[in-house]
């Protein structure tokens, strides 16, 4: 009995593959064949090498089912202590962002709650919401640390990170947010904790193997552009991709400078300008957007799409999962958000949860159907990619595969 030549092999299935310039990069009545983790093989089924049973260890007729790159979520705050749900209620009862602050609440108390549990327990509120992002089809996840401020618990945050891509099976790719906001500690010493961040925390967790990127929140309610280049500065020294909360309450030009710096990508971009448009496309840098902060905000600015579009930057959409700005689990959200309120196509909206997401994480090895890429993939209860913004809601995953193996149901 010869060796059969594939491992897995998908028939009669429709193919959004995003590579290519066909819309969605469809291919109906398609094959896909896995071998060793990788895609080895896709195309229209008429163009098989042979009969399908002869070709693979096993076969899966799809009869006709949807078929898409395992989604990729680009832009999380998923590790964390404690939610703002209170929060949500006060708002909604009439406390403002500052009465709110003022008793206490904001990232602050997040910082609290993170800082107040140990690793096991800060994996065990955080794999749910990891698991919820699988239910919708990601395979491939960004989280950022941030809401430790300190280097035992960013550190702690990252380690969880870490354990969720073993406990799930996924990939997870780690970013250090130290300049996500002031820690009360060093209320009145800005300098002295920006230093802390760059000289002390990013080298460290660098060295322990637990940053992938580096990510900053460039705002005025954040960190300034000068402090951004510091923490900047220091991920260039360690040979690390930078990435930036830019322009999402006001302009400070953050677009610009992470474009400077050949950055991966400008996140949020409600205040982009038509130079910062210019220069992340000179860079390559990829816009992130983020419609489910844009809602929970009940914000009304809209990121300027026209120009994205016109100097071809490339657009990836994410949940920005976070306990204040964008309490969000659903990729497939996100996209159906993406499309609505910002006026995307779906294929747009696609591309942005798939290849553009994997380019925004500097991942040339996944986001498309293609030979050579990994095996991520997912399979849906649907039969046309545009069903997967369409749908508000709704369980439409069928099943998913990471690396070439099939995700256990979550
Ligand atoms: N931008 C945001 O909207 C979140 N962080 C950031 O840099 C807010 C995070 C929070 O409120 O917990
Ligand atoms: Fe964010």
């Amino acid at each position: 009995m010869t060796a059969s030549r594939w491992d897995h092999l998908l028939t009669d299935a429709t193919l959004a593959t995003f590579a290519g310039e066909r819309p969605f990069g469809s291919i109906e009545r398609g094959a896909l064949a896995i071998k060793d983790g990788s895609i080895a093989w896709v195309g229209p089924m008429e163009d098989l090498p042979g009969p399908a049973g002869a070709l693979a260890d096993s076969v899966e007729t799809l009869d006709g089912a949807l078929v898409t790159p395992g989604l990729i979520d680009c832009h999380t705050h998923l590790v964390f202590g404690g939610d703002r749900a209170h929060e949500f209620d006060m708002r909604l009862n009439g406390a403002s962002y500052e009465e709110i602050a003022r008793a206490g609440g904001g990232i602050a108390s997040t910082v609290r709650a993170t800082r107040a549990a140990n690793e096991d327990e800060l994996l065990r509120q955080s794999l749910p919401r990891a698991r919820a992002l699988l239910r919708d089809g990601a395979t491939t996840l960004e989280i950022k640390s941030g809401y430790g401020l300190d280097l035992d618990t960013e550190r702690r945050m990252l380690r969880v990170a870490r354990r969720i891509a073993e406990t799930l099976g996924i990939s997870v790719r780690t970013s250090f947010l130290g300049l996500h906001a002031l820690p009360p500690e060093y209320r009145g010493r800005r300098g002295d904790y920006v230093a802390l961040a760059c000289d002390v925390m990013l080298p460290a967790l660098a060295g322990e193997g637990l940053v992938d990127a580096v990510d900053a929140f460039c705002e005025g309610i954040g960190f300034s552009r000068e402090e951004t280049a510091r923490v900047f500065e220091r991920a260039r020294a360690l040979g690390l991709p930078v990435k930036l909360h830019a322009e999402q309450l006001s302009d400070l030009d953050g677009a610009a400078l992470v474009a400077e710096y050949g950055g991966l990508s400008a996140d949020h971009l409600e205040h982009l300008s038509e130079s910062g448009v210019r220069a992340m496309a000179a860079a390559g840098t990829v816009a992130v957007l983020l419609p489910g902060a844009f809602y929970a905000l009940r914000e009304t600015r809209l990121p300027p799409i026209d120009a994205l579009r016109e100097h071809g930057v490339p657009m990836a959409i994410a949940t920005d999962c976070n306990p204040g700005t964008s309490p969000l689990l659903s990729l497939r959200l996100a996209a159906n958000m993406a499309c609505t309120l910002f006026r995307l196509t779906p294929e747009e909206a696609l591309r942005g949860i798939t290849v553009n997401a994997a380019r925004a994480l500097g991942l040339s090895d996944r986001g498309t159907l293609a030979p050579g890429r990994r095996a991520d993939l997912a399979l849906w209860n649907a039969r046309t990619p545009a069903e997967l913004c369409y749908w508000i809601g709704g369980d439409l995953l069928r099943s998913a595969w990471a690396g070439g193996k099939p995700l256990p149901p979550t």
